[in-house]
């Protein structure tokens, strides 16, 4: 009996990876922060460009030195991309994904299409797919046409027609080559934390002195973005191009930090529905969250459109869910921050993670709810990785031993998979990132790849983890309880 047992366990850890070739093993990335070549081939000015370059956003504010994207890794030159596929293949990936840049491809947002984008994406595509290696696209990862932005970005209703003539583009050109389309990216940190901090700073303020008001302020901004994504995902299926839409949002599961303090479990609850529930119910359920909602009536923003459209949807539903996963946050109650809720200070790991504490029970727990709130949706793990400054990069001999990244990964794979073996439809996990890259308001000073880049001569050198990973993708068994 016991035997009988075994076999059946064995047999049923490795049903879930039976079906060959079905799980996706990935790397992710995102234009801004890989391409350079600001200035390329027709292309228009970005928001990016714009707060690196004339703003000097990263210089006053963010980082110690004048960082842009201007060159990054220089991932938009053809003879950099194909050494960068070389080591995707060596690592034994089967899909990359990465962003487009908008403003390639439309350099005014709209209108007069630029040949030269459109085709550099088209040959970058067929290039990958040479190495047997599937693309992924995002539509939409922060980089917006800084003509749209001067015309007030998302916070202008017109931007849902511009998303949509954006992304009718993209599938028209992309179509069929392309299985795998991701809306946008992480819409919560984009224009709850990223933009707020920029337009503090654009109005001579501290960039994290955000205020409740200045946040809801983007309450309407967050909605246009949430039509726009129904509307291109509806699209997208009447084209029937035989591939999968979804979105990818930043998940954080918030846990109260004294459980015992009602106004800590409050407001734990209140920023997992300002954070989480506010994208994930109408992109799953058609709705928006009704407690937030009634939070954002008290900020004195004009819900009034918000509910009856959103329910008038009936297309809204993604074929998959993105998760980007690196951390859950600890919630305490506080008047000094917006919302009353401080959900980023209370770290207490004794080696802090840039993304917050490391817990991958958690990620376990976060697939699990999906499963169970939210009728079992498809789900991509669309980013998880890890940075922890410049103890974990060290070069010793010629080699970067980044073990608590290595240790991250394992971890959190491992999580993933038991909640794929118990019941979660868990398709396919992307590495945040294959290469260090451009954080955003943080520049060049947080690495997170697992293959080091010297930014001066963008020489590539594979980490620790670099390896691990590709033990784990030959033999992901091994990871499952
Ligand atoms: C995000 C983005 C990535 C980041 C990554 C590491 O989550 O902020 O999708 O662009 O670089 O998450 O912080």
């Amino acid at each position: 009996m016991k035997k009988l047992i075994l076999v059946a366990l064995l047999l049923s850890t490795i049903s879930i990876f039976a079906q060959k070739n079905k799980f996706i093993w990935g790397v992710a990335s995102a234009s801004y922060q890989v391409e350079g070549a600001y200035k390329a081939d027709g292309k228009g000015e970005s928001n990016w460009d714009v707060y690196t370059n004339t703003y000097e956003i990263t210089k006053k504010t963010f980082t110690k030195t004048n960082q842009t994207g201007n060159v990054s890794v220089n991932q938009y030159d053809r003879k950099q991309y194909l050494k960068d596929f070389a080591l995707m293949k060596k690592l034994g990936v089967t899909h990359y994904r990465f962003s487009l840049s908008w403003a390639r491809m439309l350099p005014d947002g709209v209108g007069k299409i630029n040949q030269k984008g459109v085709a550099h994406y088209q040959q970058f595509i067929d290039d990958l797919l040479s190495f047997s290696i599937e693309p992924c696209i995002t539509l939409y990862h922060w980089d917006l046409p800084q003509k749209l932005q001067v015309k007030g970005g998302w916070n202008n209703p017109k931007s849902v027609d511009w998303y949509v003539e954006y992304s009718n583009l993209v599938f028209k050109s992309f179509g069929k080559k392309v299985k795998y389309y991701i809306t946008f990216n992480e819409p919560n940190i984009d224009l709850f934390l990223i933009t707020t901090a920029v337009n503090n700073v654009l109005a001579g303020k501290n960039a994290f002195a955000t205020t409740t008001q200045d946040f809801a302020n983007q309450a309407p901004a967050s909605y246009n973005l949430c039509v726009a994504n129904a509307l291109a995902t509806n699209n997208y299926h009447l084209l029937k191009l035989g591939g999968q839409i979804g979105i990818t949002l930043n998940l954080i599961p918030t846990i109260p930090k004294d459980a015992n303090n009602p106004k800590d479990v409050a407001a734990a609850e209140l920023q997992d529905g300002i954070h989480n529930r506010w994208f994930l119910d109408p992109a799953l359920k058609g709705t928006f969250p009704a407690d937030v909602l009634e939070h954002y009536k008290k900020s004195n923003v004009n819900i009034a459109a918000f509910e009856p459209t959103v329910k008038n949807l009936p297309y809204w539903k993604s074929d998959f869910i993105g998760v980007n996963f690196y951390s859950p946050a600890y919630v305490t109650y506080d008047d000094n921050f917006p919302n009353s809720i401080n959900w980023q200070t209370n770290n207490p790991d004794t080696i802090p993670m840039f993304n917050g504490v490391v817990k991958p029970a958690y990620l376990y727990k976060l697939l699990m709810r999906l499963k169970n709130d939210y009728n079992n949706p498809s789900i991509l793990i669309t980013e998880n990785g890890a940075g922890f400054g410049d103890r974990d990069e060290k070069f010793i001999n010629g080699v970067v031993n980044d073990s608590l990244r290595t240790d991250y990964v394992k971890r959190h794979i491992s999580a993933a998979l038991q909640a794929k073996k118990d019941g979660a439809r868990l398709e396919g996990y992307f590495l945040w990132s294959i290469l260090d890259n451009f954080e955003w308001i943080f520049g060049y000073d947080r690495r997170f790849g697992i293959v080091y880049v010297d930014f001066e001569t963008q020489k590539r050198t594979p980490k620790k983890s670099f390896y691990e990973y590709q033990k784990i993708i030959k033999t992901p068994i091994s990871l499952i309880k």
